[in-house]
C-alpha cells in the first residue's frame, strides 16, 4: 500500500546546509518526491502543526523554532514522499524525537542537538502515522501543488486577485 508523508527540513538542516544531504539519505527509501516547497511559516501554521503538544512547557519554543526565529532562517522545505510503508521508512532514516536517544547514524542522530534551554532541534519532521500525514500533508500543500491525486478535492468558486509574472 502507497503511503503519503510530510518532511520538513526544519530551520537548523536549513542553516547547517544540510538539504543535500537530508535529501541525499531519503533517497535511500526509493520512495517519489511528489510536491515540494519553501515555506515562510506563520505563527498559526506552526501551533496548528504542533497542535497536539499545546500546552507542553516546551511548545512556545518549539512554534519559535519552526518558525526560523532560533536560526535566522525564516523558512522550512516541505516535501511530500509518496510510496511503499512511506512512513516507516522515513521515520526509521529520521531517527528517535529525542537527537540524543537517535541512533548515531539516523538524520537526527547524526546532526541534530539540544540546545542548553532545552529545545529538540532535530533537523527534520516526519509525520507519525496516516492519519497525521493526511492532516499534514492538507494543512501544508494545496491539491494543486502535489502531483499524485492523494485525497479527495471539491472545487469552489473564489475570486480573488493573483499575482501573475509582469
Ligand atoms: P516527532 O517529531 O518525532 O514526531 P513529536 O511529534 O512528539 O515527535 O514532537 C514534535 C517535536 O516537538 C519534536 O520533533 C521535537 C519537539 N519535542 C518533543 N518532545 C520534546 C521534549 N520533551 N523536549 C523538547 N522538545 C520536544
Ligand atoms: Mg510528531
Amino acid at each position: 500500500m502507497n503511503q503519503a508523508v510530510l518532511i520538513l527540513i526544519k530551520p537548523d538542516g536549513l542553516k547547517k546546509s544540510l538539504t543535500g544531504n537530508i535529501l541525499t539519505r531519503l533517497s535511500e527509501t526509493k520512495l517519489e518526491i511528489i510536491a515540494a516547497k519553501m515555506v515562510r511559516v506563520s505563527q498559526e501554521l506552526a501551533c496548528e502543526h504542533y497542535k497536539h503538544l499545546k500546552g507542553k512547557p516546551f511548545f512556545n519554543d518549539l512554534i519559535k523554532y519552526l518558525q526560523g526565529e532560533l536560526h535566522d532562517r525564516k523558512k522550512v522545505m516541505a516535501l511530500v514522499y509518496w510510496g511503499p510503508e512511506a512512513i516507516k521508512k522515513c521515520r526509521e532514516l529520521a531517527g528517535a524525537t529525542n537527537p540524543e536517544e537517535a541512533e548515531s547514524t539516523s538524520i537526527r542522530g547524526s546532526y541534530g542537538r539540544i540546545t542548553t534551554s532545552g529545545v529538540y532541534e532535530n533537523v527534520i519532521h516526519v509525520s507519525s502515522d496516516v492519519t497525521e500525514a493526511e492532516r499534514e500533508i492538507k494543512l501544508w500543500f494545496n491539491p494543486e501543488e502535489i502531483i499524485v491525486d492523494l485525497y479527495s478535492i471539491k472545487s469552489v468558486e473564489e475570486k480573488k486577485k493573483l499575482a501573475v509574472w509582469a
